[in-house]
């Protein structure tokens, strides 16, 4: 029998959506209230689900995470330099300096990737105000040795928790550590809002400068008191926020279990290096970050071999944000040898909740060059088989 079958492109992440009906639902009353925007009345209801889903105290929504951290920076009112870590997304880097600072780079650690906080202290200088570490590809920093330092020279902590959002630490959510943290709530995070994000924090004060420098710095219809910009998440936004919370649990747990098969097959091989599971931590499996280290083929071959068979992992790290052509000649990419070396040799592999266990083992093997012959049917267009 002949079936006519199409292979379609594997990416890197694919958004999680509620069915459409449960989104039409949770839209419908905005065509009576016409409000759209500006803090309405799903801003409101999703602002409180949050706080209770992470069980913190206070949140700030944004129209998306850069913002929000940019946002979190201005309100925290830092000034000089920020100690922060160049394995992470433009996004990181371009909040501390687009806010008229000086990012301090410090190595990261090999073992999971974030800032590596022996490596910290002598980083630190008069003008340090801050510290921005990175909770990257949702592994947790190391949260006492940063609490500590930042008690000991009087830093600010915000955390870019762009990929942890459900994270928690010894059942504890991620969302209370530091001064504040960052979430991004992107299309391609494992908790979306289309575009949106949000800051927590410890101090309720800053409740009202967030809001005020998110929208204007408008603090009355008369009255004028920040420099503030627009930041605000719509009411769409909100919504769709509203409606992924409510299959957030079965989200992580589908992305556990593609994790899981991905270890089973690529766990033991040589020269191939996982995530590590941190030591009371319990996960969001937000990516999956493989370094090809003394592996047959190296991580550009890896991601090329994957390539000719329409799978696109992406070199999430890759370039560090300190050798970025918008900064030549102002950082030394060599003063963070570790995170060079994990640079140049990583790749994140697809990873989303529906992601078919035959498309893991097709990328396995792949990577591990079983049977590639097997897979050289045309890709894009429909092949006839029988
Ligand atoms: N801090 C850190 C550490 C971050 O990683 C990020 C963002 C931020 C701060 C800033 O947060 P936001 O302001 O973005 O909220 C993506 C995302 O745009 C970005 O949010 C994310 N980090 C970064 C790591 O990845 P690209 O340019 O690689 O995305 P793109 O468009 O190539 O998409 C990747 C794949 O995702 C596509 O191949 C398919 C899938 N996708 C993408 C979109 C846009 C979907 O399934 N649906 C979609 O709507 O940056």
């Amino acid at each position: 029998m002949n079936k006519n079958i199409t292979i379609q492109p594997i990416q890197v992440t694919r958004s999680s959506m509620p069915d459409f009906e449960e989104y039409e639902e949770e839209i419908k009353e905005l065509w009576q209230t016409h409000w759209l925007t500006n803090m309405g009345v799903k801003h409101k209801k999703f602002e409180e689900q949050l706080l209770k889903y992470l069980n913190i105290q206070n949140i700030t929504l944004f129209t998306n995470g850069h913002l929000a951290l940019e946002c979190a920076i201005a309100a925290l009112n830092l000034t000089g330099e920020v100690i922060t870590t160049p394995f992470t997304f433009a996004s990181t880097t371009h909040a501390i300096v687009r806010n008229g600072l000086e990012p301090v780079f410090c190595d990261i650690n090999p073992r999971d990737y974030t800032i590596d906080v022996e490596k910290m202290e002598s980083l630190i200088t008069k003008k340090t105000s801050a510290i921005i570490p990175v909770h990257v590809y949702g592994n947790i920093c190391n949260l006492d040795g940063i609490e500590k330092i930042a008690k000991e020279y009087n830093l600010k902590v915000i955390y870019d928790a762009a990929h942890a959002f459900g994270v928690k630490v010894n059942g504890v959510s991620v969302a209370s550590f530091g001064d504040a943290s960052m979430f991004s709530f992107h299309a391609t995070k494992v908790f979306n809002t289309i575009e949106g994000g949000a800051v927590a924090y410890t101090d309720k004060n800053l409740s009202k400068i967030l809001y005020n420098i998110k929208n204007f710095g408008i603090t009355g219809q008369e009255s004028v008191q920040y420099v503030g910009g627009n930041a605000k998440m719509n009411e769409f936004q909100a919504a769709m926020g509203i409606c992924n919370l409510r299959h957030i649990q079965v989200e992580i747990e589908k992305r556990k279990a593609v994790v899981a098969r991905y270890v089973e097959r690529l766990g033991n091989i040589n020269g191939i290096k996982l995530a590590v599971n941190q030591p009371g931590v319990t996960s969001n499996y937000a990516y999956l970050p493989v370094v090809f280290d003394g592996y047959k083929l190296n991580r550009d071959e890896v991601s090329e071999q994957l390539k000719s068979e329409n799978i696109f992992a992406r070199k999430y790290f890759y370039p560090l944000t300190n050798s970025f052509e918008c900064y030549e000649g102002r950082f030394n990419v060599e003063k963070t040898p570790v995170a060079k070396y994990i640079a140049d040799r990583v790749l994140t592999l697809p990873l989303y909740a529906d992601l078919a266990f035959e498309d893991v083992d097709r990328i396995c093997d792949i990577i591990l060059n079983y049977n590639r012959a097997r897979y050289h049917i045309n890709l894009d267009v429909t092949a006839s088989v029988g």
